[in-house]
């Protein structure tokens, strides 16, 4: 008897030592600390053993048990520190996707015009929003008492300086730096005191600018035709029509067949099937002469757009405030 319970011990510290997981480890202490294992075994042959010896015997037993007992634990312990990977790494439970952002509608057809024009020989530049009212006005040729100059449009810093109205001077800038020829784009923001259904305080323009010998307003043409058929689909049909800018003479605007009623005649183009998307024009030898190009040499031509209405017109957006109101209903749409 107290051999068994000896050997009974000495086996089950040995097999303690080498387990595998924790698996192995609860069967072996069924096996042996179980209501039907080998200890309670060794308690039922106590009862049929000589009453003397019985005391000593139970002692030795009860001492193995709390021994085997403690060690289980601890080996437990152990083991339950490193779990094996099979157990805790369900390969079937789904990803966990990463909420993706989006630019802003604004953002991606600023960069889609922008392309356009990279992939026609332009390159883009930039300036600061906050301007000269000599840059922004006096160099473009529109005079002191120009509309366009009043307080009820322009948003007045000092009296010399602006909130840039439009983005053409960055060109100015730009031709006041370097001599000719000049093959820009210049996108970016403009402000302009006005606020209603149609127009916001703060919006989005791209200019372009070429100025060589011999550019022509056929070249003018030329290059605004690619334009729309590469923006809005080589199927859209498009007109110049007369106009006036005091930076550009002769001016035209650009007109492409409605998008929503391909020029039959609707709400959107005011039963006229055109709407106007663009303004242009041979550059005025005045705006030349103020930044000290030769206008006997070189000729130019100019154009703008306002972002968000080309990003309207190519997406069927028919109010100018989603583009401000920062609504994710809205915004994860593009
Ligand atoms: C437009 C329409 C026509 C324009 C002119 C110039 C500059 F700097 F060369 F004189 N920049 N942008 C221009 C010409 C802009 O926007 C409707």
């Amino acid at each position: 008897m107290k051999q068994a319970i000896n050997t009974l011990l000495q086996e089950t510290l040995d097999r303690l030592a080498s387990l595998e997981d924790a698996q192995e480890l609860e069967r072996l202490r069924i096996e042996v600390l179980g209501r039907k294992g080998k200890v309670a075994d060794l308690f039922k042959q106590l009862r049929n053993s000589p009453a003397e010896e019985r005391p000593a015997l139970g002692k030795l037993l009860n001492e193995a048990r709390s021994r085997l007992e403690s060690t289980f634990e601890e080996v437990k312990s152990q083991t339950a520190e490193v779990p094996r990977r099979e157990h805790v790494l369900d390969v079937s439970l789904p990803g966990r996707v990463p909420q993706l952002g989006h630019l802003h509608p604004i953002t991606r057809v600023s960069m889609e015009i922008t392309e356009i024009f990279l992939r026609l020989g332009f390159e883009v530049v930039e300036g600061p929003d906050v301007e000269l009212d000599y840059y922004n006005f006096e160099a473009l040729n529109i005079p002191k008492d120009h509309p366009a100059r009043d307080m009820q449009d322009t948003f007045y810093v000092t009296d010399s300086i602006v909130l840039r109205t439009h983005t053409s001077p960055i060109q100015v800038r730009v031709m006041e730096k370097q001599p000719p020829p000049v093959r820009i784009i210049a996108p970016g923001k403009a402000y302009r005191c006005d606020s209603d259904m149609t127009h916001t305080p703060m919006f989005h323009q791209v200019e372009g600018l070429v100025v060589d010998k011999d550019v022509s307003f056929g070249d003018l043409k030329g290059v605004l035709t690619t334009f729309v058929h590469q923006m809005f689909g080589p199927e859209v049909d498009l007109r110049f029509r007369p106009s006036f800018f005091p930076f550009t003479e002769p001016s035209a605007e650009v007109d492409i067949q409605c998008v929503i009623c391909r020029g039959e005649g609707c709400r959107v183009c005011s039963a006229t099937g055109w709407l106007e998307i663009l303004g242009s024009g041979m550059v005025d030898p005045e705006v030349f002469k103020m930044v000290g190009y030769e206008p006997e040499e070189v000729t130019g031509y100019a154009f703008g757009m306002g972002i968000e209405r080309i990003a309207m017109l190519k997406y069927g957006i028919n109010d100018l405030r989603l583009f401000f109101d920062n609504d994710l209903r809205f915004l994860e749409q593009f």
